[in-house]
């Protein structure tokens, strides 16, 4: 047996799995068995499954720390994780084993799985690439780890009422989530340069009062396919140190007396929800360097356990930005290496840049973050202080190598001059890094020769493309299993860690037995999907006609409008001719709104009214048949793009980054209508 092994034992340490259920079962809620809703049955499985991970989790971190080597920090404001059982079950490689013990204990195995919430923790894109990254390391047995914040409410619960979106709160952790750990002995002290209490309703910062954050780490398991690596997921949790004002209790001040805490925990309340432009909002800028801060700190700590060098940094620890958001880790490891270890500037400043590196997400200039200077004035000074310092050296370089050129000096500072001065991040963290990527070819490309053209002049060497992927388990395995039995059929599992694999299918296009089978797995998908959606919506499609979709946020550059004015076409056709000889398609839509975003909003009124429309004209409805799906997540995601024949990817050429719908609706056997736009050329 492999010295770790003889430490934690296997899995079999644990005797079976079933027990492990039992006990959680009765024990956890001290409840009779027989008497067990599906909630407690679901929390029971999850408890059972993180005990009999728990040891390889123990053995992956020992590994680790032993070898000490080099691990990818992935520091993101947004995990888009959806739900977790089914998952982790098919990558401990338990499928067979749960679906056994939950027939014999005549358990309803999809019931279970409902009974999990979406860790909605994110609002598109962005997070879900976080997600799918995090799993694929685990996977690749790549030492690595997420770092984001653990929102008590995730992306909002949209309602569709009269065809109009409302939201409401996404109380995910109403009940207990059984995955996380907390680790109070890792808890991160965080100094701000004032305080908040509350005022009218909202966090109102106290000047030149410094106060104390307490962040703590929750921690997730995040399982890589056959269980040998299992990384962490550490999301943070704001709280205030044990400050109870005792005198204002004892005066009767109730409210008074923890008006601190609760200050200090909406730093992590909610997710924003906006799904592109950040409007001035403090909130944010607090939730962003508080993610920083933390991470920044942990990491830290967890490099001088090994290492006295500092110099040794680069080599131990990369930090990957996901987009802006986590910039100002690079002013805070920068604080540390000045004031803590005291090292020099420019040996704080290389290290640095060699452990940074930053992702790019979106062409949209609005979307590129500046903060006002004000606010580090508030929070953070000494973080301002160094970003002021970096500037003068940077703009020094600038000067040097663009000799009498102050326009161009201007467009590359830090600092927005201007009524009210800005910090640009995008510039903060292409100089505080040495890597910068795009998430397509084409993206990359107009990042270098448009909206990063300057710098990409001065750096080109920083400049590369990484094409975003998405996980196979998740996407294919886990959501489409008569397709992924097929290939494996055909292939062998290979393709389930290499996803390459699959282009030995190219042969099989032409054999009849493989079409029928494919076409067989298509239709069990678009089944499985009619009964899912009935049950939940009420709503009946057919599926003899073409499920044709289109599923991402609502957003002018993504053009669901366009989408929606071709089926008004099609429709008017119809009116005109009813003759028409037209194939039967059924269009479906989901996504949601940034809650300030009117048009979007617009958007999908007059998509529910164009459905409305059609289903009332006797001529229309027999051709077609328009479903607005509401509140959009990952598990309506994984059960609709196994179930679809069309993939509408026709979003503004230049504007869609990458997309990574694209993808995953390809992978599962969709034909692809789109533009020569992100990842889909
Ligand atoms: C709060 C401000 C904010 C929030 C999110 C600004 C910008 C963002 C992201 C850019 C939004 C996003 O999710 N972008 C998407 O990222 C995906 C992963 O790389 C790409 O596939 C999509 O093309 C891109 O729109």
């Amino acid at each position: 047996m492999h010295p770790d092994l003889a430490e934690y034992g296997d899995v079999q340490f644990h005797g079976d799995p079933n027990a492990l259920y039992d006990r959680h079962l009765v024990f956890d809620y001290a409840i009779d068995p027989d008497l067990a809703t599906n909630r407690e049955r679901y929390e029971a499985v999850a408890r059972s499954l993180r005990d009999v991970l728990a040891l390889r989790w123990l053995r992956t971190k020992k590994t680790h720390y032993r070898l000490d080597p080099k691990r990818a920090y992935y520091l993101s404001m947004e995990f888009l994780i959806g739900r977790s059982l089914a998952n982790n079950v098919t990558n401990l490689l338990a499928d067979r084993e749960v679906r056994r013990a939950s027939s014999e204990k005549n358990v309803d195995w999809f019931e279970l799985l409902d009974q999990e919430p979406d860790a909605g923790l994110g609002n598109g894109g962005l997070g879900r690439l976080a997600a799918c990254f995090v799993e694929s390391m685990a996977t690749l047995e790549i030492p690595g780890m997420g770092y984001g914040l653990r929102y008590e409410y995730g992306i909002f619960r949209q309602s569709i009422r009269d065809g109009w979106q409302t939201e409401r709160p996404d109380n995910w952790l109403r009940r207990p989530d059984p995955w996380e750990v907390v680790r109070l002995d890792n808890i991160v002290e965080v100094k701000l340069n004032c305080s908040f209490h509350i005022r009218g309703g909202a966090l109102a910062p106290i000047p030149g009062k410094p106060s104390i954050l307490l962040g703590v780490p929750f921690d997730r398991p995040v399982i890589g396919f056959g269980a040998k690596t299992i990384n962490t997921l550490r999301l943070w949790s704001a709280t205030a140190p044990d400050s109870f004002d005792f005198q204002d209790f004892s005066h009767g001040d109730f409210v008074g007396a923890v008006t601190e805490a609760v200050a200090a925990e909406s730093i992590t309340r909610v997710l924003y929800p906006d799904d592109s432009t950040i409007s001035g909002q403090e909130l944010r800028f607090l939730q962003e360097y508080f993610l920083c801060a933390c991470s920044v700190r942990d990491l830290v700590r967890r490099f001088r356990v090994t290492q006295s060098d500092w110099k040794q940094l680069p080599e131990k620890a990369a930090i990957q930005l996901n987009d802006t958001h986590p910039t100002l880790a690079v002013a805070e490891l920068m604080v540390i290496l000045l004031d803590d270890a005291k090292l020099p500037w420019d040996d704080a400043w290389s290290i640095t840049q060699r452990t940074f590196a930053y992702t790019n997400h979106t062409l949209l200039p609005e979307a590129l973050e500046k903060w006002p200077v004000e606010w580090f004035e508030l929070m953070i000074p000494r973080h301002l202080e160094i970003i002021y310092e970096i500037n003068r050296r940077f703009l020094d370089q600038v000067r040097g190598r663009y000799p009498g050129d102050p326009s161009r000096v201007a467009r590359m500072s830090l600092i927005e001059e201007g009524s009210e001065r800005k910090v640009r991040m995008a510039h903060l963290a292409i100089v505080g890094s040495h890597s910068t990527n795009g998430v397509a070819e084409i993206h990359s490309k107009l990042l270098r020769t448009h909206l990063l053209a300057d710098f990409w002049d001065m750096y080109p060497e920083r400049f590369s493309n990484k094409t975003n992927g998405v996980t196979q388990r998740r996407w294919l395995l886990v959501a489409n299993p008569p397709l992924a039995n097929l290939i494996t059929d055909a292939l062998g599992d290979k393709w389930i860690v290499g996803l390459d694999d699959i282009a030995n299918l190219k042969p099989l296009a032409g054999d009849a037995q493989f079409r029928a089978s494919f076409r067989k797995a298509r239709r069990d998908a678009k089944l499985r999907f009619i009964d899912w959606l009935v049950s939940q919506t009420g709503i009946r499609v057919d599926p003899d006609t073409i499920f044709d979709s289109q599923i991402k946020r609502i957003h002018e550059y993504k053009r669901q409008l366009l989408n929606a004015l071709h089926i008004v076409v099609l429709y008017n056709r119809l009116l005109q001719n009813p003759l028409t000889d037209m194939p039967r398609r059924t269009f479906f839509f989901a996504g949601k709104a940034a809650p300030a975003y009117r048009l979007a909003k617009l958007i999908i009124k007059f998509i529910n009214n164009l459905a409305a429309t059609i289903d009332a004209h006797p001529v229309a409805r027999e051709r077609l048949q328009v479903v607005f799906l509401p509140d959009y997540s990952v598990s309506i995601a994984e059960r609709l793009i196994p179930a679809s024949d069309i993939s509408e990817q026709i979003s503004t050429a230049g504007y869609e980054a990458s997309g990574t719908s694209n993808m995953k609706f390809m992978m599962n056997g969709a034909l692809t209508v789109g533009t020569r736009d992100g990842a889909t050329i």
